[in-house]
Protein backbone atom coordinates (compact mmCIF):
# COMPACT_ATOMS: atom_id res chain seq x y z
CA UNK A 1 0.00 0.00 0.00
CA UNK A 2 1.30 3.74 -0.83
CA UNK A 3 1.87 5.79 1.63
CA UNK A 4 -1.26 7.15 3.44
CA UNK A 5 -3.32 4.76 1.73
CA UNK A 6 -5.13 3.03 4.53
CA UNK A 7 -5.54 6.44 6.19
CA UNK A 8 -7.44 7.97 2.72
CA UNK A 9 -9.48 4.85 2.37
CA UNK A 10 -10.52 4.67 5.90
CA UNK A 11 -11.29 8.24 6.36
CA UNK A 12 -13.39 8.62 2.81
CA UNK A 13 -15.51 4.67 3.81
CA UNK A 14 -16.43 6.45 7.24
CA UNK A 15 -19.91 7.11 6.79
CA UNK A 16 -20.90 3.33 6.26
CA UNK A 17 -19.40 2.79 9.41
CA UNK A 18 -21.35 5.70 11.03
CA UNK A 19 -24.34 3.55 9.79
CA UNK A 20 -23.65 0.80 11.13
CA UNK A 21 -23.09 2.37 14.25
CA UNK A 22 -26.89 3.55 14.10
CA UNK A 23 -27.84 0.16 13.52
CA UNK A 24 -26.04 -1.47 16.12
CA UNK A 25 -27.25 0.97 18.70
CA UNK A 26 -30.55 0.25 17.57
CA UNK A 27 -30.36 -3.48 17.90
CA UNK A 28 -29.35 -2.90 21.44
CA UNK A 29 -32.33 -0.79 22.17
CA UNK A 30 -33.66 -2.82 24.67
CA UNK A 31 -31.06 -4.00 26.58
CA UNK A 32 -29.51 -0.91 26.88
CA UNK A 33 -32.80 1.21 27.72
CA UNK A 34 -33.44 -1.48 30.91
CA UNK A 35 -29.44 -0.47 31.85
CA UNK A 36 -30.58 3.48 31.42
CA UNK A 37 -33.16 3.07 33.84
CA UNK A 38 -31.02 1.20 36.68
CA UNK A 39 -31.17 4.65 38.18
CA UNK A 40 -27.35 6.06 38.21
CA UNK A 41 -26.57 9.48 39.69
CA UNK A 42 -23.77 9.85 37.29
CA UNK A 43 -22.28 8.68 34.27
CA UNK A 44 -18.73 8.09 34.00
CA UNK A 45 -16.94 8.27 30.66
CA UNK A 46 -13.83 6.38 29.65
CA UNK A 47 -10.63 5.98 27.01
CA UNK A 48 -7.23 6.84 26.06
CA UNK A 49 -6.05 8.93 23.61
CA UNK A 50 -8.14 9.43 20.79
CA UNK A 51 -11.03 7.87 22.68
CA UNK A 52 -10.54 9.77 25.70
CA UNK A 53 -11.36 12.69 23.41
CA UNK A 54 -14.47 10.66 22.34
CA UNK A 55 -14.94 10.74 25.97
CA UNK A 56 -14.85 14.29 26.52
CA UNK A 57 -17.64 15.04 23.70
CA UNK A 58 -19.85 12.33 24.69
CA UNK A 59 -20.15 13.78 28.41
CA UNK A 60 -20.92 16.86 27.45
CA UNK A 61 -23.96 15.68 24.85
CA UNK A 62 -25.03 13.46 26.91
CA UNK A 63 -25.32 15.97 30.08
CA UNK A 64 -26.92 18.74 27.99
CA UNK A 65 -29.47 16.19 26.68
CA UNK A 66 -30.36 14.10 29.27
CA UNK A 67 -29.32 16.34 32.69
CA UNK A 68 -28.19 13.49 34.06
CA UNK A 69 -23.98 14.23 35.64
CA UNK A 70 -21.89 12.85 32.77
CA UNK A 71 -17.59 13.52 33.41
CA UNK A 72 -14.97 12.13 31.06
CA UNK A 73 -11.98 10.79 32.57
CA UNK A 74 -8.82 8.91 31.18
CA UNK A 75 -8.73 5.07 31.93
CA UNK A 76 -5.56 5.57 33.28
CA UNK A 77 -6.59 8.40 36.03
CA UNK A 78 -9.80 6.15 36.56
CA UNK A 79 -7.47 3.30 37.36
CA UNK A 80 -4.67 5.18 39.22
CA UNK A 81 -6.74 8.02 40.66
CA UNK A 82 -10.51 6.42 41.16
CA UNK A 83 -10.90 9.20 43.97
CA UNK A 84 -11.57 12.06 41.89
CA UNK A 85 -14.73 10.53 40.37
CA UNK A 86 -16.15 8.30 43.06
CA UNK A 87 -18.73 10.56 45.00
CA UNK A 88 -19.43 10.97 48.36
CA UNK A 89 -16.40 8.65 48.65
CA UNK A 90 -18.29 5.71 48.15
CA UNK A 91 -16.88 3.37 45.50
CA UNK A 92 -19.15 3.26 41.96
CA UNK A 93 -22.35 2.20 43.71
CA UNK A 94 -24.67 4.69 41.64
CA UNK A 95 -22.31 5.51 38.50
CA UNK A 96 -22.83 4.11 35.20
CA UNK A 97 -19.96 3.24 33.25
CA UNK A 98 -18.96 3.93 29.37
CA UNK A 99 -15.80 2.35 28.13
CA UNK A 100 -14.59 3.51 24.77
CA UNK A 101 -12.06 1.72 22.62
CA UNK A 102 -11.13 1.11 19.16
CA UNK A 103 -9.09 -2.36 19.99
CA UNK A 104 -10.68 -3.02 23.52
CA UNK A 105 -7.30 -3.90 24.40
CA UNK A 106 -5.64 -0.56 25.70
CA UNK A 107 -4.50 -1.81 29.16
CA UNK A 108 -5.90 1.36 31.29
CA UNK A 109 -9.01 1.33 29.83
CA UNK A 110 -9.33 -2.69 30.77
CA UNK A 111 -7.44 -2.46 33.71
CA UNK A 112 -10.20 0.27 35.01
CA UNK A 113 -13.05 -1.60 34.07
CA UNK A 114 -11.75 -4.63 35.75
CA UNK A 115 -11.42 -2.71 39.37
CA UNK A 116 -14.31 -0.27 38.64
CA UNK A 117 -16.43 -4.54 38.53
CA UNK A 118 -14.36 -5.17 41.76
CA UNK A 119 -15.92 -2.14 43.63
CA UNK A 120 -19.08 -2.10 42.09
CA UNK A 121 -22.16 -3.87 40.77
CA UNK A 122 -22.85 -1.14 38.54
CA UNK A 123 -23.37 -1.82 34.97
CA UNK A 124 -20.62 -1.00 32.46
CA UNK A 125 -21.28 -0.31 28.80
CA UNK A 126 -18.51 -0.56 25.51
CA UNK A 127 -18.32 0.79 23.36
CA UNK A 128 -15.67 -0.71 20.34
CA UNK A 129 -14.67 -2.12 16.96
CA UNK A 130 -13.31 -5.32 17.56
CA UNK A 131 -15.73 -7.73 19.16
CA UNK A 132 -13.12 -10.06 21.10
CA UNK A 133 -10.60 -8.55 23.22
CA UNK A 134 -11.22 -8.05 27.07
CA UNK A 135 -13.33 -4.84 26.72
CA UNK A 136 -16.47 -6.40 25.29
CA UNK A 137 -16.70 -9.37 27.40
CA UNK A 138 -16.44 -7.13 30.37
CA UNK A 139 -19.18 -5.24 29.58
CA UNK A 140 -22.82 -5.74 30.12
CA UNK A 141 -23.76 -4.70 27.07
CA UNK A 142 -20.81 -4.22 24.11
CA UNK A 143 -21.51 -1.76 21.29
CA UNK A 144 -19.11 -3.50 18.40
CA UNK A 145 -18.73 -1.16 14.91
CA UNK A 146 -16.75 -4.07 12.87
CA UNK A 147 -16.92 -1.18 10.41
CA UNK A 148 -15.07 0.95 11.78
CA UNK A 149 -12.15 -1.42 12.06
CA UNK A 150 -8.84 0.19 10.85
CA UNK A 151 -5.03 -0.51 9.41
CA UNK A 152 -3.79 2.58 10.41
CA UNK A 153 -2.68 3.66 13.85
CA UNK A 154 -4.04 7.20 14.17
CA UNK A 155 -7.78 6.67 14.63
CA UNK A 156 -10.14 8.54 11.80
CA UNK A 157 -13.25 6.23 10.60
CA UNK A 158 -13.02 4.30 14.02
CA UNK A 159 -13.55 7.30 16.70
CA UNK A 160 -16.16 8.77 13.99
CA UNK A 161 -18.24 5.17 14.19
CA UNK A 162 -17.68 5.06 17.83
CA UNK A 163 -18.80 8.91 18.38
CA UNK A 164 -22.11 7.98 16.32
CA UNK A 165 -22.63 5.66 18.51
CA UNK A 166 -22.26 7.77 21.59
CA UNK A 167 -24.98 10.41 20.37
CA UNK A 168 -26.96 7.92 19.62
CA UNK A 169 -26.85 6.18 23.15
CA UNK A 170 -27.65 10.00 24.68
CA UNK A 171 -30.42 10.46 22.16
CA UNK A 172 -31.90 7.24 23.54
CA UNK A 173 -31.20 8.02 27.30
CA UNK A 174 -32.97 11.17 26.74
CA UNK A 175 -36.28 9.58 25.49
CA UNK A 176 -35.85 10.94 21.98
CA UNK A 177 -37.66 9.18 20.19
CA UNK A 178 -37.49 11.18 16.80
CA UNK A 179 -33.75 11.33 16.92
CA UNK A 180 -32.47 8.39 15.21
CA UNK A 181 -34.72 9.33 12.17
CA UNK A 182 -32.42 12.33 11.96
CA UNK A 183 -29.58 10.54 12.98
CA UNK A 184 -30.10 8.15 9.97
CA UNK A 185 -29.53 11.26 7.57
CA UNK A 186 -26.15 11.69 8.53
CA UNK A 187 -24.04 9.10 6.36
CA UNK A 188 -25.55 10.86 3.02
CA UNK A 189 -24.12 14.19 4.34
CA UNK A 190 -21.27 13.23 5.30
CA UNK A 191 -20.50 11.61 1.69
CA UNK A 192 -21.69 14.77 0.46
CA UNK A 193 -19.40 16.92 2.65
CA UNK A 194 -16.18 14.50 1.78
CA UNK A 195 -16.87 15.45 -2.24
CA UNK A 196 -17.62 18.76 -1.70
CA UNK A 197 -14.25 19.68 0.44
CA UNK A 198 -11.83 17.53 -0.26
CA UNK A 199 -9.97 20.24 -2.61
CA UNK A 200 -10.14 22.41 0.11
CA UNK A 201 -8.77 20.11 2.67
CA UNK A 202 -5.50 19.27 0.04
CA UNK A 203 -5.30 22.83 -0.40
CA UNK A 204 -4.79 23.73 3.38
CA UNK A 205 -2.81 20.55 4.01
CA UNK A 206 -0.30 21.16 1.43
CA UNK A 207 0.36 24.42 2.35
CA UNK A 208 3.76 24.14 3.80
CA UNK A 209 3.90 28.31 4.81
CA UNK A 210 1.81 27.50 8.51
CA UNK A 211 4.12 25.80 11.16
CA UNK A 212 1.29 26.11 14.10
CA UNK A 213 -2.31 24.59 14.12
CA UNK A 214 -4.80 26.13 17.14
CA UNK A 215 -8.31 23.45 17.08
CA UNK A 216 -10.92 25.91 19.13
CA UNK A 217 -14.01 24.57 19.72
CA UNK A 218 -16.48 24.59 22.92
CA UNK A 219 -19.45 22.86 24.41
CA UNK A 220 -20.18 19.46 22.88
CA UNK A 221 -17.46 20.46 20.49
CA UNK A 222 -14.50 20.85 22.38
CA UNK A 223 -13.61 16.80 22.91
CA UNK A 224 -13.79 16.88 18.90
CA UNK A 225 -11.23 20.07 18.79
CA UNK A 226 -8.93 18.05 21.00
CA UNK A 227 -9.39 14.97 18.89
CA UNK A 228 -8.48 16.82 15.79
CA UNK A 229 -5.72 18.41 16.91
CA UNK A 230 -4.51 14.65 17.81
CA UNK A 231 -4.82 13.88 14.43
CA UNK A 232 -2.61 16.92 13.04
CA UNK A 233 -0.27 15.77 16.07
CA UNK A 234 0.33 12.54 14.95
CA UNK A 235 -0.16 11.98 11.16
CA UNK A 236 1.95 15.33 10.54
CA UNK A 237 4.28 16.15 13.72
CA UNK A 238 3.34 19.68 13.67
CA UNK A 239 2.83 21.76 16.97
CA UNK A 240 -0.88 21.93 17.88
CA UNK A 241 -3.31 22.78 20.15
CA UNK A 242 -7.17 22.35 21.23
CA UNK A 243 -8.62 25.48 23.65
CA UNK A 244 -12.26 26.42 24.31
CA UNK A 245 -13.16 29.11 22.18
CA UNK A 246 -13.12 32.31 24.37
CA UNK A 247 -10.46 30.69 26.76
CA UNK A 248 -8.04 30.90 23.15
CA UNK A 249 -7.52 34.91 23.89
CA UNK A 250 -6.37 33.87 27.66
CA UNK A 251 -2.75 33.72 26.87
CA UNK A 252 -2.25 31.06 24.08
CA UNK A 253 -3.72 33.60 21.32
CA UNK A 254 -0.07 35.12 22.01
CA UNK A 255 1.53 32.89 19.49
CA UNK A 256 -0.77 33.32 16.70
CA UNK A 257 1.09 35.26 13.52
CA UNK A 258 1.01 34.44 9.85
CA UNK A 259 2.57 30.85 9.95
CA UNK A 260 -0.70 29.68 12.70
CA UNK A 261 -3.82 28.24 11.38
CA UNK A 262 -6.77 28.75 13.52
CA UNK A 263 -9.39 26.14 13.08
CA UNK A 264 -12.92 27.24 14.21
CA UNK A 265 -15.56 23.78 14.63
CA UNK A 266 -18.32 27.15 15.02
CA UNK A 267 -21.54 26.31 16.36
CA UNK A 268 -24.87 28.26 15.87
CA UNK A 269 -25.86 28.51 19.14
CA UNK A 270 -22.68 30.66 20.03
CA UNK A 271 -22.16 31.76 16.02
CA UNK A 272 -21.11 35.45 16.93
CA UNK A 273 -18.87 34.70 19.84
CA UNK A 274 -17.03 31.93 18.39
CA UNK A 275 -16.77 34.13 14.96
CA UNK A 276 -16.00 37.01 16.90
CA UNK A 277 -12.66 34.89 18.33
CA UNK A 278 -12.07 33.77 15.04
CA UNK A 279 -11.91 37.16 13.12
CA UNK A 280 -9.36 38.83 15.90
CA UNK A 281 -7.17 36.24 15.28
CA UNK A 282 -7.60 36.84 11.28
CA UNK A 283 -6.49 40.06 12.20
CA UNK A 284 -3.58 39.31 14.11
CA UNK A 285 -2.16 37.61 10.93
CA UNK A 286 -3.76 34.33 11.13
CA UNK A 287 -5.15 31.92 8.61
CA UNK A 288 -8.82 30.55 9.48
CA UNK A 289 -10.65 27.27 8.37
CA UNK A 290 -13.92 27.70 9.87
CA UNK A 291 -16.55 24.35 9.83
CA UNK A 292 -20.23 24.67 10.74
CA UNK A 293 -23.75 24.20 9.99
CA UNK A 294 -23.96 27.44 7.53
CA UNK A 295 -21.95 30.74 7.39
CA UNK A 296 -18.52 29.10 7.23
CA UNK A 297 -16.23 27.89 5.00
CA UNK A 298 -16.93 24.26 4.90
CA UNK A 299 -21.04 24.46 5.67
CA UNK A 300 -22.26 21.15 6.42
CA UNK A 301 -25.82 22.34 5.41
CA UNK A 302 -27.26 18.83 6.69
CA UNK A 303 -30.56 20.48 8.01
CA UNK A 304 -29.84 17.99 11.36
CA UNK A 305 -29.99 18.94 14.96
CA UNK A 306 -26.79 20.69 16.64
CA UNK A 307 -26.25 17.75 18.93
CA UNK A 308 -26.76 15.16 16.06
CA UNK A 309 -24.42 16.21 13.35
CA UNK A 310 -21.26 17.27 15.30
CA UNK A 311 -19.69 13.94 13.79
CA UNK A 312 -19.71 16.15 10.33
CA UNK A 313 -16.94 18.49 11.42
CA UNK A 314 -14.26 15.34 11.79
CA UNK A 315 -14.11 14.32 8.19
CA UNK A 316 -12.26 17.46 6.67
CA UNK A 317 -10.03 18.15 9.85
CA UNK A 318 -8.96 13.81 9.34
CA UNK A 319 -8.07 14.76 5.62
CA UNK A 320 -6.12 18.43 6.02
CA UNK A 321 -3.83 16.22 8.45
CA UNK A 322 -3.71 13.16 6.09
CA UNK A 323 -2.81 15.67 3.12
CA UNK A 324 -0.27 17.59 5.51
CA UNK A 325 1.51 14.57 6.33
CA UNK A 326 1.98 13.47 2.66
CA UNK A 327 3.46 17.07 2.15
CA UNK A 328 5.86 16.85 4.69
CA UNK A 329 6.76 13.43 3.44
CA UNK A 330 5.80 11.11 5.90
CA UNK A 331 3.52 8.00 5.99
CA UNK A 332 0.12 9.23 8.18
CA UNK A 333 -0.72 5.28 8.33
CA UNK A 334 2.55 4.87 10.66
CA UNK A 335 2.74 7.89 12.77
CA UNK A 336 6.27 8.42 14.07
CA UNK A 337 6.82 6.59 17.79
CA UNK A 338 3.39 4.95 17.91
CA UNK A 339 1.61 1.73 17.84
CA UNK A 340 -2.28 1.16 17.39
CA UNK A 341 -2.43 -0.30 20.78
CA UNK A 342 -1.01 0.69 23.96
CA UNK A 343 -0.54 -2.39 26.40
CA UNK A 344 1.41 -1.93 29.39
CA UNK A 345 2.74 -4.36 32.53
CA UNK A 346 0.54 -2.19 35.61
C1 LIG B 1 -6.25 4.28 22.30
C2 LIG B 1 -4.98 4.91 21.66
C3 LIG B 1 -5.34 5.69 20.43
C4 LIG B 1 -4.09 6.30 19.81
C5 LIG B 1 -3.08 5.21 19.51
C6 LIG B 1 -2.78 4.39 20.74
O1 LIG B 1 -6.58 3.12 21.66
O2 LIG B 1 -4.42 5.77 22.60
O3 LIG B 1 -6.23 6.72 20.80
O4 LIG B 1 -4.46 6.98 18.62
O5 LIG B 1 -3.63 4.40 18.50
O6 LIG B 1 -4.03 3.90 21.34
P1 LIG B 1 -7.99 2.39 21.92
O7 LIG B 1 -8.11 2.11 23.41
O8 LIG B 1 -9.07 3.33 21.46
O9 LIG B 1 -7.88 1.13 21.10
Amino acid sequence: MEPGGYTYDEIISQPEAWAQALEVVQSARLSLESLLRTGYDQVLFTGCGSTYYLSLAGAALFQEITHHTARAVPGGELLLNPAIVQQDGKAFDKTLLIAISRSGSTTETVRAVEQFKRQSSSPVIAVTNYPDPPLARLADVALVIDKGQEHSVAQTRSFASMYVAAVSLAQLASGDKHAHKDMSLLPQAGRKLISAYQALAQQLGENQTFDRFYFLGSGIRYGLACEANLKMKEMTLTHSEAFHFLEFRHGPMSMVGESAVVVGLVSQKNYPQEMAVLQEMEAKGASLLTLGEAGTMVAFASGLEENTRAVLYLPVLQLVAYYRSLAKGLNPDQPHNLTAVVRLDL
